[in-house]
């Protein structure tokens, strides 16, 4: 724990220094975390590197290589603890034992049941100082997503909305184009790329007839951070309970991952006609549509941060049902009046005890409309 150790001024601007690495690999990097690190002698940084992509090297890697032979005896700084387990690369604890550093000062630890303390443990065995805690919080807020996938197995679910201040998502004859601003929209090309998975319905696919990718050219300012060589794109996810997607519909035809996932098997003469890019899941139901958390469960597999951007009857489901960690919704200085949408479709609550409970984290203007990000908060 980091409540006994006092960090030095160094200590501090160092960690400082690796999280402000480890971001550069936020839209690049998942499943996997986004790590940085930075390798420190004589007061000088020798060394410093972040995690780019799953499979290549880790963050602790790519520092010891810059900083070479001068790394022993060298302090590193890294935001997650330093791996333990032969994954795609081998263990980086080893590699900063091989080198011979002195001294480790670790961010946050790594609750992936292979790593979970190990990495921590396999440097101490060998000699090395480390100490824990420095910057925690930050460290954890930055790969929100992985550490609840590896403490629960199941993925971050954030559900965007997007309404009018009366709270409507669309006109009584369904016309919803363009309720909030082109900063908004292109905000949510933002959370598709922070995503590894986009989560929708049938019902918004047949009315909309959406793409659900994310389009370079809209990534604004991101596109300092992201070459489009690095774009990574993420899974779309199609829920259609009882099989109805038409071979049609526009989001087949962008080759990136799809699936879809129904509660009954598609055709066999559907599924041969489905592009190569698009797999088909059946999950069992709960009243009559695809059981969310299996869903979830599923995800888990290999998602860190699920967006949900549906209509308000699967919105609604994931908070009704408690699956939601976290609302963005987009609203714009726009009164629709009349019979318009609802924002999102719960039950008829009747104490204001069973309402989900909500916490404003980040308040925002976005050209003339508001982004407000609010956690949901389970019991
Ligand atoms: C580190 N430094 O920079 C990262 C770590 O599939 P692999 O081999 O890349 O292993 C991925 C796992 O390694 C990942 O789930 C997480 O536990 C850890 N990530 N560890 O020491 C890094 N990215
Ligand atoms: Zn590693």
């Amino acid at each position: 724990m980091s409540l006994n150790i006092s960090w030095s001024v160094l200590d501090t601007q160092m960690m400082s220094r690796a999280i402000q690495l480890a971001r550069k690999g936020f839209y690049t990097t998942r499943p996997n975390p986004s790590v940085g690190c930075v390798i420190v002698k004589d007061n000088q940084i020798i060394g410093e590197g972040y995690h780019q992509k799953a499979g290549e090297p880790h963050a602790e890697v790519h520092a010891l290589r810059m900083a070479g032979e001068h790394a022993r005896g060298a302090t590193a700084y890294v935001t997650l603890e330093p791996c333990s387990h032969y994954g795609r690369t081998p263990p980086c604890a080893l590699a900063l034992i091989n080198i011979g550093v002195k001294r480790v000062v670790v961010a946050v630890e790594d609750p992936n049941p292979q790593v979970g303390g190990r990495g921590i443990q396999m440097l101490r065995d060998a000699g090395i100082e480390v100490d824990v805690g420095l910057h925690r919080d930050e460290a954890y807020a930055l790969n929100l997503g992985f550490m609840k996938r590896m403490e629960s197995g199941l993925p971050r679910v954030t559900v965007k909305l997007a309404a009018s201040l009366d709270g409507k998502t669309a006109l009584s004859n369904g016309v919803s184009k363009w309720i909030t601003g082109p900063e908004s929209r292109r905000d949510v090309q933002r959370l598709r790329l922070r995503s590894c998975a986009l989560v929708t319905g049938i019902e918004t696919i047949l009315a909309d007839d959406p793409s659900l990718n994310v389009r370079y050219q809209e990534l604004g300012s991101l596109k300092d951070s992201v070459t489009e060589a690095q774009l990574l794109q993420p899974l779309r996810v199609i829920l259609d309970s009882r099989a109805r997607l038409p071979l049609s519909a526009a989001c087949l035809a962008i080759v990136s991952p799809i699936l879809l996932v129904s509660t009954v098997a598609y055709s066999a003469e559907f599924q041969a006609q489905l592009p190569s890019h698009v797999s088909c899941l059946v999950l069992p139901a709960i009243a009559g549509r695809v059981s969310l958390p299996e869903l979830l469960s599923y995800l888990g597999q290999s998602c860190n941060h699920v967006l949900v951007e549906a209509g308000a009857t699967l919105a609604g489901a994931f908070l009704a049902q408690g699956l939601a960690d976290e609302l963005v919704l987009y609203q714009a200085m726009k009164i629709l009046g009349g019979y318009g949408r609802n924002l999102l479709q719960l039950p008829d609550y009747q104490t204001m005890a069973h309402i989900p409970a909500l916490i404003l984290v980040d308040e925002r203007k976005l050209g003339l409309d508001t982004r407000l990000t609010l956690s949901v908060m389970l019991d």
